[in-house]
């Protein structure tokens, strides 16, 4: 065996090493960065990106602020205890998902993720506003929201609004949802998006009895 032929194999043995590693070190880096990202990242993002362009109403940054602070008729908003109380039968509200970054959280009348109380048999109409430009929202009124939110169904028929594209410069993506509140109970209004119900996306919704006449 001569020197030539161990210095070599010496060197064919440590390019072999090098090369390993870097592989190895890569498949690292690249595999398990992005299975990181799989596990934390928020569905709610991608969603957002897909629908940013979707068609449908939108309205713009200032009609959006101005509506999010508006107290609706015949309610009483109450930032004491939280809650917008109404009284009459014809409800109707205006609600801003995810305006101030990075909260996740509802904005009615100003307020975030106020108790909604309104009379039994009230038709409800409210107006969600996806506010965010990173994600999607949207606003289901449910009986039962934990643990699966996304799961949830609906306590009145067509009290969903499932999933608003990113706001953008030519607006924000707004869908109006109308239904009768029939059934006195205490819900919950939350955002449908994994997680975002958790994270501050939640807020009560109350059907009071109706009073009985002469009381
Ligand atoms: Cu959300």
């Amino acid at each position: 065996m001569n020197r030539r032929y161990v210095l070599t194999v010496a060197l064919a043995g440590a390019i072999g090493l090098v090369v390993a590693f870097t592989v190895l070190g890569i498949g690292y880096l690249v595999w398990g960065r992005s299975d990181g990202m799989m596990s934390d990242r928020d569905s709610g993002t991608a969603m957002g990106a897909r629908l940013r362009d979707a068609p449908g109403p939108r309205v713009s940054h200032k009609d959006a602020a101005r509506l999010g602070a508006q107290t609706p008729a015949g309610a009483t908003v109450d930032p004491g205890r939280n809650s917008i109380v109404f009284t009459g039968a014809d409800v109707r509200l205006v609600v801003l998902a995810s305006p101030v970054m990075p909260a996740e959280d509802f904005r009615i009348a100003g307020l975030i993720d106020p108790t909604v109380i309104v009379p039994a048999g009230a038709h409800v109409s409210m107006q969600v506003i996806n506010a965010d430009d990173d994600m999607a929202h949207g606003l289901v009124v449910t009986r039962n929201p934990f643990p699966m939110t996304m799961m949830t169904s609906p306590a009145f028929r067509g009290a969903e609004a499932l999933a608003l594209g990113d706001a953008s410069p030519a607006g924000m993506h707004t869908q109006t949802i109308d239904f009768t509140a029939d059934t006195p109970g205490g819900y919950r209004y939350v955002c449908p998006m994994p997680g975002h119900a958790e994270k501050g996306m939640s807020g009560a919704f109350i059907v009071a009895p109706k009073a009985s006449p002469g009381s």
